[in-house]
Order: C-alpha cells, then sequence, then structure tokens
C-alpha cells in the first residue's frame, strides 16, 4: 500500500512475441484493477537478459510489448507502464534482496530447473537470482496484489518469505503481497504437446498462438492442436488436449465446461477447434489492430515509456531509501 491507496503490480519479459497464454494467464486481468488499485505494469527487459537476447530483437519487442500493454485495454493515465531498466532501483533493491534470500531457496524454484535443462549452455547467475529480482520488483511498490499465471505463484510465494524475512529484522519496511490467480486462464498448454506450458519462447510456433497472428494463422494452429482418440468433447483428467482447448474457449466466451460440453455434444473434434480457433481469432482482431495504430507511433510509446518510468521512480526511490536507511547505508 502506497499513500493509503492498494497496489497492483505485474510484469511480462520481451523475450518473445507475446502467446494467448500471457494474454490469459496475466494482461487481460490487469485491468480490472485499475479502478480499485494503483497499477504498476513493467515491461521486464532486466529479466529477459537471463536468456539470451538478440538486442534489436529484445529493444524491438519492449516497444511491442508496451503497445501490447494499452492494445489489450490498460489506459496509460489510469496505469503506471514503464520499461524495467529505466528505474535502476529494481537492480539496487534486488543486489540488497540477494543478501536476505537463502541459496536453498532459489535451488528449489522450477522455472530455474525448466529454464537451466533447456539452456544447459548458459546457467548463469542471473537465471538462478532472477527471483530476487522479481521480489525487488514487486517490493519497491509495496504491492498488495500480484495478478499471475500459475507458473510464477511460487516466484510471490519466495517475494513473500523475502519481504517477511526482511520485515523481521528491520520492521514494517514492506507491505507482504498476494498472488492472485486468475481461475480460468491459470495456465495454458501448448496446443502441440498439452502437458507443457504454452510459452513465448517455444522454437515450434505451431504450439502457440501469439496475440499477434492473423485470424488465419490462429485457425490453423487451433486445428492441428494435439488432442486424443477419442471424439467426445468433455473435460476428463487424461485429456490434457481438449482441457486445454475447452479452458481457452471458456476464457474467450465465459461459458462454463458444462455448457461448452452441452454445445458441443454429438459434434466432433474438427468442429469444436474451429470453434476455438475463431472466438480466439475474433477476440484478437481489436488488439491487433490497436496494436498496430501504436507501433507507427514510436514517439507516443517514447513519450509513455518517459512518463511511466518518472511515474515509477518516484514510488521505488521512496522504498529504496527506506531500506538503505534500515540497513545503515550512509547517505549524503
Ligand atoms: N501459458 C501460460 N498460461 C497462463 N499464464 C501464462 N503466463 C505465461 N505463460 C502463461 C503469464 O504471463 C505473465 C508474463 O510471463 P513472463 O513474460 O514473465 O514469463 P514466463 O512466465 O516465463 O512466460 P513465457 O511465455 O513462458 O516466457 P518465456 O518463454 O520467455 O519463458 C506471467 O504472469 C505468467 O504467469
Amino acid at each position: 500500500m502506497f499513500n493509503n491507496q492498494l497496489v497492483s503490480y505485474s510484469g511480462v519479459q520481451p523475450s518473445g512475441n507475446l502467446t494467448i497464454g500471457n494474454y490469459l494467464g496475466a494482461i487481460k486481468n490487469f485491468s480490472i484493477y485499475s479502478e480499485k488499485y494503483k497499477c504498476f505494469y513493467c515491461v521486464v527487459d532486466e529479466h529477459a537478459i537471463t536468456v539470451r537476447q538478440v538486442p534489436a530483437d529484445l529493444r524491438r519487442r519492449t516497444y511491442e510489448t508496451l503497445a501490447l500493454y494499452v492494445a489489450c485495454g490498460l489506459d496509460p493515465d489510469k496505469n503506471t507502464l514503464y520499461v524495467q531498466s529505466h528505474v535502476h532501483e529494481h537492480a539496487e533493491l534486488a543486489w540488497i534482496l540477494n543478501c536476505y534470500t537463502m541459496f536453498g531457496e532459489l535451488s528449489r524454484m522450477t522455472q530455474f530447473k525448466d529454464k537451466s535443462s533447456k539452456h544447459s549452455d548458459n546457467i548463469n547467475a542471473g537465471l538462478f537470482t532472477y527471483p530476487t529480482l522479481m521480489a525487488a520488483d514487486i517490493l519497491l511498490y509495496q504491492t498488495d496484489v500480484v495478478p499471475v499465471g500459475v507458473d510464477q505463484k511460487q516466484h510471490v510465494e519466495l517475494c513473500r518469505d523475502i519481504a517477511e524475512r526482511f520485515n523481521q529484522l528491520y520492521p514494517d519496511t514492506f507491505t507482504i503481497p498476494e498472488p492472485i490467480i486468475s481461475k480460468s486462464g491459470m495456465k495454458i498448454m501448448s496446443l502441440a504437446d498439452p502437458t507443457k506450458k504454452m510459452s513465448k519462447s517455444d522454437e515450434n510456433v505451431n504450439a502457440v498462438v501469439y496475440i499477434l497472428d492473423d485470424k488465419d494463422t490462429v485457425i490453423r494452429k487451433f486445428k492441428r492442436a494435439v488432442t486424443d482418440s477419442d471424439t467426445v468433447v468433455r473435460f476428463a483428467e487424461d485429456k490434457h488436449g481438449i482441457n486445454n482447448l475447452m479452458t481457452i474457449y471458456s476464457c474467450f466466451t465465459g461459458k462454463t465446461f458444462d455448457e461448452i460440453e452441452k454445445e458441443f455434444d454429438g459434434k466432433g473434434y474438427g468442429e469444436f477447434k474451429l470453434a476455438v480457433g475463431e472466438v480466439c481469432a475474433d477476440a484478437l482482431a481489436p488488439v491487433r489492430q490497436r496494436h498496430a495504430e501504436l507501433l507507427a507511433d514510436k514517439a507516443y510509446l517514447e513519450s509513455l515509456m518517459k512518463k511511466g518510468a518518472e511515474e515509477a521512480s518516484y514510488y521505488a526511490r521512496r522504498t529504496l531509501g527506506k531500506v538503505q536507511k534500515k540497513l545503515g547505508f550512509v547517505k549524503i
């Protein structure tokens, strides 16, 4: 909480083209908080370099991700939208928090295990300490709620542990944040292997539906989605592919699984896949159009970056100053 106002904080890495997993699990839900909370939504470029990036791609995607925030309905006058590397307090607080985070805690993070097996040639210290940078992101703004997909829940829980440990030593420093996991889009799975999370860095482009895919591409990808040898559209433990498609359909239409099962009773998988593709493509069409308009105006996006960085820095400076004072750092 800052100035008696509840705070919502979240971020997305510009590490690839954003997917419907990022959209349904995170961005789509961000605007829900704008009325009641002071909201900070960050393009977390410092997190992205824990995996090698091509500089020109990182730069382009940073603009694209900011534009997507706006295109997905985040009003820059009601939300602080900014780029992480523009606010140096993130990296500074992350260093301090590293000294209050245990090696064992970081070793248990499943994302570290997953990413280090995916990038075995580059298991760098940043990949290992990613959760302390994420804790710094959240704690700098005295955050109350963190809307994220379920894959990030473990990191928010570690952030809470770090904050509680710090508060025990130096009382009343940080607000303890709560992760908010949207029930519907908590984990969207790959279309090629529905036991795996849909990820923007997946090398198989057919496994992933990007927010900016055109209608034909979206429909083609859903038509090719891996399902099973059954033909009945119903939610069941072992039907990972159908469960995932039902989740996506439910997120876009607001229908319950019971309603979806009734709607597709007696119809085959082919008809269902087509329907999922159509609702997804139709929902994303206005986002794509607005995104294209925004990207054409780079000066506007830069003005948003500047405004966002100024707003965020004001809050970040206050928390970092408080932390430094409590630790005994000398102020000059
Ligand atoms: N498949 C998903 N289902 C639901 N939510 C998801 N999120 C990501 N994928 C899914 C949520 O999107 C937010 C931003 O994610 P991120 O950019 O910080 O990184 P990530 O979780 O590592 O996402 P990716 O797409 O898998 O990126 P790469 O491939 O670069 O690692 C988070 O709230 C996340 O939960």
